[in-house]
């Protein structure tokens, strides 16, 4: 039986039988993909592995300023072969994208990741559904490699444990978080430039794909339902790319009486993409798992074929059963 929990003895053992590595990062990566994967790629060099970084996806212009951003490849599914292919944050197989055709060129794949629904896909599995940031067992991994921190590997792990935590923020956030900020402050990283770039300085467009979908904002449900949408225009004429829309879901959360909220956006090959957020103890990854998406209880996402209007009602009705019940 498969059961889930940190195994970095398990992890730490297939790194130092591997030479060649491959990491891999989930599609539409965020901090704690990106972050977990540039500080294991760190972790790896000290210990003078030949490591090649995989992403299905384009690095946020926010996040790739971190150390070796530079170096992330988009999978054609032929590269290797590996000694060890290693996903960082992957809640399932298809979140690997493209990446997961290299799984048939290594020769032992592992994973650490905290999502509770991962069906521990890898032949090692080093996963812990309660931590509130994979960049957290990155932490504890490199303990146990023996191998210390520094500035860049500090900048790299922050940037997980901020953006998963919302700064710290949800209810996730433990006192294991800051007991391992407390050894990234010691490095001496620049805790006010990263936050800066991380959390304030935005492009025009993505100033102006906000406008647009507050302009949107609508009240359900009593009033207890937010709901956004952004079309293929809104994006075309704010010159914006679906990165801008990350965070603007959360506007519509923060809106006093809002229980639940929906962002709803006309994604690539006719389909749309949905971003679901609930105040606790509101849940919505129940939702997005009838609809074929996944995600944390308070965060989910889905992704399904439009047109746009006809997928937004099938979602919010959905969302409005469920506070009526
Ligand atoms: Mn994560």
């Amino acid at each position: 039986m498969n059961t889930m929990r940190r195994n970095p003895e398990g992890i730490a053992e297939a790194i130092r039988k591997a030479h060649t590595v491959a990491l891999v990062s989930h599609v539409n990566p965020d901090g704690d993909t990106i972050g977990g994967v540039l500080a294991m790629r760190l972790i790896l060099e000290k210990l003078h592995k030949e490591v090649t970084l995989f992403c299905d996806g384009k690095v946020p212009d926010s996040i790739s300023i971190l150390p070796g951003a530079e170096l992330f490849r988009v999978p054609e599914g032929t590269e290797g072969p590996f000694d060890l292919l290693l996903s960082i944050d992957v809640s399932d197989e298809n979140r690997m994208g493209r990446s997961a055709a290299l799984k048939k060129n290594s020769r032992t794949t592992a994973q650490i990741d905290h999502h509770d629904t991962n069906p521990l896909f890898m032949d090692i599995n080093s996963v812990d559904g309660t931590a509130p940031a994979v960049c957290l067992l990155i932490r504890e991994q490199m303990k146990v490699l023996g191998v210390p921190l520094n500035r860049d590997i500090a900048a790299c792990l922050y940037t997980g444990l901020s953006t998963d935590t919302g700064n710290f923020a949800y209810a996730s956030t433990t006192k294991e978080c800051f007991e391992v900020m407390s050894e990234l402050m010691d490095t001496g990283f620049d805790l006010s430039e990263m936050n800066r770039i991380l959390f304030r300085v935005k492009p025009r467009a993505q100033i102006r794909l906000l406008g647009r979908a507050l302009d949107s904002l609508q009240f359900r449900g009593n009033g207890k339902i937010a709901v956004m949408t952004l079309t293929r225009k809104d994006f075309e004429e704010c010159g914006a790319l679906s990165e801008h829309a990350d965070t603007i879901v959360n506007y519509g959360l923060d809106t006093i009486g809002t229980e639940m909220c929906m962002l709803a956006r006309e994604a690539a090959e006719g389909t749309v993409k949905f971003s679901l957020r609930a105040k606790e103890p509101m849940c919505v990854n129940d939702i997005a798992l009838f609809f074929g998406g996944g995600g944390h209880p308070q965060a989910s996402g889905i992704t399904m074929a439009g047109p746009l209007d006809e997928a937004a009602a099938k979602v919010l009705a959905e969302m409005e059963k469920k506070m009526e019940a």
